[in-house]
């Protein structure tokens, strides 16, 4: 049984096929789920067309549709309300399909209109309108993917209720398109693949240039170790200033050294052509991170967890030092997390604020979540969300 069968996931789909039926007055036609993700490796790696080793978390979005054809057949109407506000009725958004406008779509709402406008774009395709309901237990600004959860969920219920026939490739290229043009937020393509292509108890090891995927088992269980999540709840948006900068700063190390994508360089000792030490530290973070993707991917088979561990650290220095994207909490969360014994710690996702993680035994869970817990408090930093996580299979109908 994966863990979205769960008896918790199950009560989350009745209550969100009741909360339809409150909010639309007919049931919906079908609920689909889509995971968040925890970045195990390969961080900023996936635009510069390199490898990420990512796995679905047992946290999802759930996506309630009905279009409307049935009743109002000439209707082009998006009806969009979630679950966020925790309150017995659900507020409705709705915004018909041509005024479906980049960047003009504001909050949660902007995820789900920007996968119908991308699917819209596609020639042969139109949508007619419907209703939306969504739930999500992916905590927001976490970065753990909530909002790719989002728009992963929209573009595999309509996938298949307008039999649209879109491989897993297609529906992540398509959703990165949603997420680059029409929120304006210039992410890579990692997310999504997780979100979609995730098989449990495995990290998904994506080359993101051919988007060649492959299942890596992640030997968890016969070590008796888990993955801790700490979510600083320091919220991150990669819609602003920090990420953007740092994939210009890739991209002038590629104009200076002649190369297509940071990808193509297998050596730091290319990066002396480099002469700004900002542009050369931040290249220097992306080959040794594609390099530690790939390292980890062999050590985890052969189940060596504490080289996975330190492979896990030398890439938090780097993020911390050479891409700069590291925060105070989060450098807290992983250095007092190892100090209590984690067998490796880094900080997940795109940065500035968010999650890290830690692989620890299970005995460890409580010992440094209490050491995580003192060391916040001893800073003065609000206090963290803190919970393991399971590598959980990829989008589907629930
Ligand atoms: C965010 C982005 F959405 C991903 O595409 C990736 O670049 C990640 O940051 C950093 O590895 O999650």
């Amino acid at each position: 049984m994966s863990i979205s069968d769960s008896k918790e996931n199950a009560a989350r789909v009745s209550a969100l096929r009741e909360g339809f039926t409150k909010t639309f007055g007919h049931h919906p036609e079908g609920i689909w789920r889509a995971p968040g993700r925890v970045n195990l490796i390969g961080e900023h790696t996936d635009y510069n067309m390199g490898y990420v080793l990512p796995f679905a978390i047992d946290k999802n979005a759930l996506v309630a549709i009905r279009r409307k054809s049935q009743l109002e057949p000439e209707s082009t109407t998006l009806d969009f309300a979630s679950t966020y506000g925790g309150a017995d009725s659900n507020p409705v958004t709705s915004i018909t399909i041509d005024e479906l406008v980049p960047k003009a779509v504001p909050g949660w709402a902007a995820y789900p209109a920007a996968v119908v406008w991308a699917l819209n774009e596609l020639d042969g395709v139109q949508l007619s309108g419907f209703e939306l309901l969504v739930d999500s237990d992916v905590p927001v600004g976490s970065g753990l993917s909530s909002s790719h959860a989002l728009e992963v969920g929209t573009i595999v219920a309509l996938n298949d209720l307008y039999d649209l026939g879109l491989s897993h490739t297609r529906m992540a290229q398509l959703t990165q398109r949603a997420e680059n043009e029409f929120v304006g937020a210039p992410t890579g393509i990692m997310d999504q693949s997780a979100s979609l292509m995730s098989q449990a108890q495995h990290a998904l090891f994506l080359d993101c240039r051919s988007m060649e995927a492959a299942t890596v088992p992640l030997p968890l269980a016969e070590h008796d170790a888990v993955v801790l999540v700490i979510d600083t709840r320091v919220e991150h948006s990669h819609v602003d200033g920090g990420y953007a900068a740092r994939r210009r700063s890739c991209e002038q190390a590629c104009e200076v050294l002649g190369v297509d994508a940071l990808r193509d360089v297998a050596s730091v000792d290319a990066l002396e052509a480099i002469d700004d030490p900002v542009i050369k530290r931040r290249a220097k973070h992306i080959v040794t991170e594609n390099q530690r993707v790939l390292q980890t991917v062999k050590v985890l088979g052969e189940g060596d967890l504490d080289a996975v561990g330190e492979l896990l650290y030398q890439s938090h220095v780097s993020m911390r030092d050479d891409y700069e994207i590291s925060s105070e909490e989060l450098d807290a969360a992983v250095e007092a997390a190892l100090a209590a014994g984690a067998i490796g710690a880094r900080m997940t996702g795109g940065g500035f604020g968010g999650s890290a993680i830690a692989l620890i035994h299970r005995e460890q869970v409580e010992p440094v979540s209490q050491a995580v817990l003192e060391a916040f408090e001893q800073a003065g930093y609000v206090q963290p969300n803190i919970f393991t996580v399971a590598a959980d299979e990829g989008a589907g109908r629930a």
